[in-house]
């Protein structure tokens, strides 16, 4: 009989992944420190023909290496920044990953975001949980900002950003956004949404929203001088990566009130403990990494990700390939 390939997932993922790719694999599951240590990692991999990562498993040039039957990489995620994939392409590894399925998710949770930051929910939460409310607001206590009337900014307008200019849209908002190529006319007409150079989206929005993919190019694109362009009413919200933004930078910019607050779902180095300068201030709502986390988004993740693997093994087209 023809022998099992050896899979290796980096972590537990759903029950019924885990037995349909038991049917027809040699499964190796790791079950301890998180994420993997790059040591176990590199020895894991030696003798496998497939391999199921997470956005915080680093698959770089070490680890393809020594993944010397590696065939199929596929992560569960649709960011791929982890990955070395000019290597593993370079080893025709095929390298599976998850877009689409988690668009709406990841919106939803963005345009919760904005409203959460701007009517101040989450403080507001924080607030009584702490006894702090001790009397009936005033007219001028504890007011937030309107959504309506505003110009949302997007930074990469892909699936996500449009999904999140769809949603916003019909608040009575101006969309504005900026991006590697203009949308076609009939994208754009939608959610009514105009291309801007990266400085007048900064400079002339109220909320900016950030849907970029990391990379190279895009490390702390968000910088001193473009947070320095925003006006001191804006409010900046990331749902894509946290590397994306000079975190020092938008902490200063915070702190000095230069920009009016922030609303987090990725931080350059995850996860946050309850010491981050971030969690110091108010005009700041935090979430950790949940854009894609409802449980039908994951359990959609989970699917792809292993048909992702099987059709990969299979040396067939993937569902979605990088
Ligand atoms: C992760 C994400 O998949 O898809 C991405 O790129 O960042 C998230 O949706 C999620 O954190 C699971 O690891």
């Amino acid at each position: 009989m023809k022998n099992k390939f050896k899979i290796l997932l980096t972590r537990k993922l759903h029950d019924f992944v885990l037995r349909e790719l038991e049917k027809k694999y040699d499964v190796t599951v790791h079950s301890g420190k998180i994420p993997m240590p790059k040591k176990i990692l590199m020895k894991k991999i030696q003798d496998k023909d497939g391999l199921i990562c997470f956005p915080y498993d680093m698959i770089d040039s070490d680890i393809i290496k020594s993944g010397k039957k590696l065939k199929c990489i596929s992560t569960y995620s649709v960011g791929f920044d982890h990955i070395d994939v000019k290597l593993a392409k370079k080893r025709r590894i095929k390298i599976g990953y998850t877009p689409e399925v988690l668009t709406d998710a990841t919106a939803d949770l963005t345009v919760t975001l904005i409203l959460d930051v701007l009517r101040r929910v989450s403080e507001g939460d924080r607030m009584i949980r702490e006894g702090r409310w001790k009397e009936i607001f005033g007219a001028y206590d504890y007011v937030g900002t309107d959504v309506k009337g505003k110009t949302i900014g997007i930074l990469g307008m892909g699936r996500i950003g449009m999904a999140v200019a769809k949603r916003l849209y019909p608040f009575g908002v101006k969309i504005i956004y900026h991006n590697r190529n203009r949308l076609s006319k009939t994208r754009e007409k939608s959610p009514h949404a105009k291309l801007v150079t990266i400085n007048t989206l900064f400079k002339s929005s109220d909320i900016i929203s950030i849907h970029i993919p990391y990379s190279k190019e895009t490390h702390e694109i968000v910088d001193e001088k473009l947070l320095g362009k925003m006006k001191k009413s804006a409010f900046l919200v990331n749902t894509s990566r946290g590397k994306i933004i000079n975190e020092s930078n938008l902490i200063k910019a915070l702190k000095q009130r230069k920009i009016s607050g922030a609303a987090l779902d990725v931080f350059r180095n995850e996860p946050i403990g309850k010491k981050h300068m971030f969690t110091k201030m108010e005009n700041v709502v935090l979430v950790p990494h949940i854009g894609s986390s409802s449980k039908e988004t994951r359990e959609k993740m989970a699917e792809i990700t292993m048909m992702n693997l099987k059709l990969g093994l299979d040396r067939k087209k993937l569902l979605y390939s990088v």
